[in-house]
């Protein structure tokens, strides 16, 4: 099957309404499928505006957003829904079980995919440790599993859907470096054909990405590798130090 997923920000500026300033000015990248391309940069730099153009959260003011060579605005909700995943800073669980949960984006998804989506997100142990496993009762908001169990229950809620792109917007923040690590190299070889978008705090999370983009009001100020990015820019290195 040919492979799509193909994202293109094209010199987008967006200014949320109401707003005078934009909160992102003239971003322009490309994240191919099977490539990860991370965002970095301040708090309020404006990594997650700039994710939520995809899904169409919001517009750009001027510029294009592509999907597969598609203005986003061409597309309809339910193509991007199926085509692009987002797990949010705050993910959400609803009041239901851990199986309807899972289900959410994929309602005819058997047992066995939720099982392989959970044990990619590093949450089969958990779920099964439970008595009624994916039976189990989730309360409103999630309040009855921890925030980094609610950020693998969203992941696994993802994976389910298997769709071209995932933006995980600092999706691993609340896990611990180990759990991270497996659960990224996991998410690699279940997602090996996708494009994956992260927005990233913590270096380790980020470092192996293909492409990452330095983000500082609103602008991407440097972009490369890992490697680059510490011989050649300043405020990577600063957030590296920090
Ligand atoms: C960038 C403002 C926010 C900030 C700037 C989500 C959202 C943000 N903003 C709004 O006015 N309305 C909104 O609904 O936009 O914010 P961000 O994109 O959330 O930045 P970030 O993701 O880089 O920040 P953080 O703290 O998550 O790392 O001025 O007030």
């Amino acid at each position: 099957a040919a492979r799509a997923g193909r994202v293109e920000f094209r010199n987008v500026t967006f200014a949320y309404p109401g707003a005078e300033a934009p909160v992102l000015s003239d971003i322009s990248f490309t994240a191919e499928p099977g490539q990860t391309v991370a965002i970095i940069g301040s708090t309020g730099a404006g990594k997650s505006s700039l994710l939520g153009l995809l899904p169409r959260l919001y517009d750009a003011a001027s510029g294009e957003v592509l999907l597969d060579g598609v203005p986003v605005t061409r597309l309809d909700r339910a193509e991007i829904t199926q085509r692009v995943a987002m797990v949010p800073q705050r993910p959400y669980l609803f009041s239901g079980t851990i199986g309807h949960n899972l289900r959410f984006g994929k309602p005819e998804a058997t047992e066995q995919e939720l099982w392989e989506a959970l044990t990619v997100a590093q949450a089969a142990d958990f779920v099964q440790d439970k008595a009624a496993g994916l039976d189990s009762r989730i309360s409103q908001g999630g309040t009855n599993v921890s925030g980094g169990q609610r950020q693998r229950l969203c992941i696994a809620r993802a994976l389910v859907t298997e769709p071209k792109v995932y933006l995980f917007d600092d999706s691993f923040s609340a896990l611990d470096v180990a759990t991270d690590a497996r659960l990224r190299r996991a998410l690699k070889a279940k997602t090996a054909d996708a494009t994956v978008i992260i927005v990233g705090q913590r270096v380790s999370t980020i470092a192996d990405a293909d492409q990452i983009l330095v983000l500082d009001k609103g602008r991407i100020v440097d972009r490369g590798t890992h490697e680059e990015l510490l011989e050649s820019s300043s405020t990577y290195q600063e957030i590296v130090e920090s």
